[in-house]
């Protein structure tokens, strides 16, 4: 009668047997899944071929430049010039933002060449408009101008109304010209806030070029001063100069660039390029800016940027055809790469690029 215990124990040994033989064959099981992982986490990290790849800056000047893809593309199609297709491209135009002016003249010439039969079809239509638009931009040099045979610092001096652009353009250029070989010198002479200073330095940083201070609320012309000595005093070959793009008074603005400039040219430098940074998000706005710049300080020459995030290309042919001053640059984004020189001709021609 003494066996129910010793069955017992032989039952619970047994259960704890198999429990424990359970417990081992699902390790044993589970070390071979582990070691399946390893691989599949190498496919993980593989590039993944559903992301698209960033998008080159080349791919985005012709995103950029691409506005008028879809409306050509339906007047290509047409066979006969009626009223419509006059205004589909009258709107078209003014949607990329060529401007009133611009488009009247480029329609009325068309319009003219068309009662003369010179032109037939909407293809040649396009094709004669895409010759206008061409020759309609500056035929003035697009090269930022250096002088070398000047004994001292080439000073570029970059204006706009806030938020344009001015100072990532000028951390563009730094790194762009040192690339070049040129010895460049900044200066920080937006004093309007000191967060601009900043933000600046965070730019000399990422180019590897030095950088003049001042404080905040200091005198802009000052700093300018301070590193045009500093630049000539250590044969730096260029001073790229940051201006505020508005003030307490925003009446001053325009008469403070003109002192920046007059000061800059004091004694050991001499400004080769008033750069006038436009939006070309801001559109027909951007315009009414420029003329006023340009009125107060002598701009050489427009740099149009954030094209890469704007349907609004066209004002290009608005800034040339009204101000007479060319595009030399162009920025499609926020990366120190992300700038380059304005290519009218490749600009037209993606402009009537059949997408
Ligand atoms: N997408 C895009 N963004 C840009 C481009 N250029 C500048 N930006 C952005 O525009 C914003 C304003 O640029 P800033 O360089 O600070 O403009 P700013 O003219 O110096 O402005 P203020 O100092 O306020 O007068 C920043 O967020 C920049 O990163 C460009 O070409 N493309
Ligand atoms: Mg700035």
């Amino acid at each position: 009668m003494n066996s129910a215990p010793v069955i017992l124990l032989v039952l619970v040994g047994l259960v704890v047997l198999f429990g424990v033989g359970v417990v081992l064959y699902n390790r044993r099981k589970a070390a071979p899944q582990q070691s399946l992982e390893a691989p599949v986490d190498v496919v993980v990290a593989e590039p993944e071929p559903e992301l698209e790849p960033a998008p080159g800056v080349v791919r985005r000047f012709a995103r950029a430049a691409g506005v008028f893809n879809g409306s050509f593309a339906v007047l290509r199609g047409k066979d006969k010039i009626t009223s419509e297709t006059w205004e589909e491209l009258e709107e078209t135009l003014l949607r990329a933002d060529v401007g009133l002016a611009t488009t009247t003249a480029l329609l009325e010439s068309l319009k003219a060449r068309v009662g003369r039969k010179d032109i037939s079809n909407p293809q040649e239509l396009l094709d004669a408009l895409q010759g206008e638009m061409a020759g309609q931009l500056s035929s003035n040099s697009r090269e930022l101008q250096f002088d070398s045979s000047v004994k001292m610092p080439n000073i570029w001096l970059f204006v706009g109304v806030n938020g344009v652009g001015k100072t990532t353009t000028i951390g563009k250029v730094a790194f762009a010209q040192k690339a070049l070989g040129r010895s460049v010198l900044l200066a920080a002479g937006d004093t309007f806030r000191a967060a601009a200073g900043e933000q600046l330095e965070t730019w000399a940083q990422r180019a590897e070029v030095p950088i003049v201070r001042g404080s905040e609320g200091g005198d802009p012309s000052a700093v300018i001063f301070d590193a045009v000595q500093s630049a000539a005093a250590n044969n730096r070959d260029l001073v790229l100069g940051d201006t505020a793009g508005r003030l307490q008074n925003n009446s001053n603005l325009m008469e403070e660039l003109k002192k920046v400039r007059r000061v800059a040219e004091k004694e050991a430098g001499t400004v080769t390029e008033v750069l006038l940074v436009i939006d070309a998000t801001t559109g027909q706005n951007g315009l009414s800016q420029a003329k006023q710049f340009t009125l107060a300080t002598n701009v050489t020459g427009v740099v149009l940027t954030k094209l890469d995030g704007s349907a609004k290309g066209g004002i290009v042919f608005a800034i040339e055809t009204q101000l007479g001053i060319p595009v030399k640059l162009v920025g499609l984004g926020e990366t120190i790469g992300d700038l380059v020189p304005f290519n009218p001709e490749e600009y037209v021609r993606e402009l009537f690029a059949e997408a």
